[in-house]
């Protein structure tokens, strides 16, 4: 029979706006609501992480700046902050998001423990761990160590688990677990959202929201707005996890200066995410796309590239648009046919959220990470170096 007592759970993540964070913070707090309890080891305290939440604790890692180094290290600080929780608060489960440095300094901190005291290292790989630093030859010989070392390996969608095969050609097995997002709840009205923003009464609103990494071509979001005619349809809000600066030349050049609203960390997502009429994303690749998902539970339509793990999320015509990457044509086309017809927002807005809650709840994914950390934990066999 299995083992049922509450676990104690490390997670190591990048605390700042980005999908693995996010959904690494909501894990967290999740699995602390079901009685375990959760240690987050990070160089910050992550965005979205509640303080209120009961047996949640967060370690900071300090970063120093020897003048020795050119470059600091974060990978073997955060190493031994790993250990130390590990050994004090008697870890079962090093939960690393993201490969790189995470799922590294948790192998070495594993390593470090004595063998009677070592937690099972899970890793959970995001997407560019592997799409795009499991093709550097400076970093892949690194990762493909890290995974093969961890205990166990978990995908946030099946595309990932076959890149991840394919560029990485790794023998250990990788589990699909989706990501998962339950709304909390919105802290400002839609109407007092929409007024603040400068939507007029008849307007429609066009959200985007991600890290404004080259990888989300936001160039090609621009490009697609700027080919939309009757402007007075429509707002179009971004909120950036990063600087929008290097983008403000070309909103100008494009002549979206009135059109366009931007928004940097901004506290509480879902105020926005309940102010939209339809979202936009133009990523030339992404794992997953928490962010449509996030827009998908509040009934919200979406325009995005038909890339990476997005159709496991939502269905070209079923429950999106979906269309070529790189295509800004495209994706005018895909915008005008929404902004033009309330019936197929409508539909594919209510089938979004339905899937939404059918595969990708809370409810329904975090116990596949519990029952993942007991079985690991119960089959466990010590991984240790040739
Ligand atoms: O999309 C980003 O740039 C952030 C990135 C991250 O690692 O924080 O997000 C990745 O993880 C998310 C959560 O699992 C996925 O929903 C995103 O699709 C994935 N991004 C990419 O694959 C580009």
């Amino acid at each position: 029979m299995m083992d049922e007592r509450p676990l104690r759970i490390g997670i190591v993540c990048y605390p700042s706006v980005g999908g693995s964070g996010i959904l690494a913070s909501g894990l967290g707090e999740e699995l602390a609501a079901r009685g375990h309890e959760v240690h987050f080891i990070s160089y910050e305290r992550p965005v979205r992480l509640n303080p209120e939440q009961d047996r949640v604790y967060f370690h900071p890692v300090e970063i120093n700046s020897y003048e020795l180094f050119k470059y600091p290290d974060y990978t073997l600080p955060l190493s031994v902050k790993l250990a130390e929780v590990a050994q004090s608060f008697e870890l079962d489960v090093i939960h690393a998001h993201y490969a790189v440095p995470h799922a590294t300094a948790a192998i070495l901190a594993r390593e470090m423990l004595p063998a009677n005291h070592r937690p099972v290292v899970v890793t959970t790989l995001h997407g560019t761990d592997t799409t795009l630093l499991g093709r550097d030859p400076g970093y892949a010989p690194a990762i493909r160590f890290a995974l093969e070392a961890s205990d166990a390996i978990t995908a946030v969608s099946e595309f990932l688990r076959q890149e991840t095969h394919r560029l990485l050609g790794l023998a250990k097995e990788i589990n699909v677990i989706h990501n998962f997002f339950d709304p909390r709840k919105a802290v400002h009205s839609r109407e007092d959202i929409r007024r603040e923003l400068g939507v007029q009464e008849g307007q429609q609103l066009i959200l985007h929201l991600s890290n404004l990494r080259p990888i989300k071509r936001v160039d090609v979001m621009l490009n697609a707005l700027a080919k939309l005619e009757q402007r007075e349809r429509f707002k179009v809000v971004i909120l950036a996890g990063g600087s929008f600066g290097p983008y403000q030349g070309l909103v100008e050049q494009l002549g979206l200066s009135d059109t366009v609203v931007v928004r940097e960390s901004v506290a509480v997502v879902e105020d926005y995410l309940q102010a939209a009429d339809i979202g936009v994303f133009t990523s030339d690749s992404e794992s997953f796309c928490l962010s449509i998902l996030e827009l998908a539970s509040f009934a919200c339509p979406c325009v995005s590239t038909l890339v990476g793990g997005i159709p496991e999320v939502v269905e070209d015509n079923e429950s999106a648009l979906l269309v070529p990457a790189g295509n800004s044509e495209a994706v005018a086309g895909a915008l005008d046919r929404l902004l033009n017809d309330a019936e197929l927002r409508q539909r594919l807005g209510t089938a979004a959220q339905t899937r939404a809650s059918e595969l990708f709840s809370t409810a329904g994914v975090v116990p596949q990470y519990e029952a993942l950390y007991r079985r690991v934990l119960s089959t466990r066999q010590i991984v240790t170096f040739k």
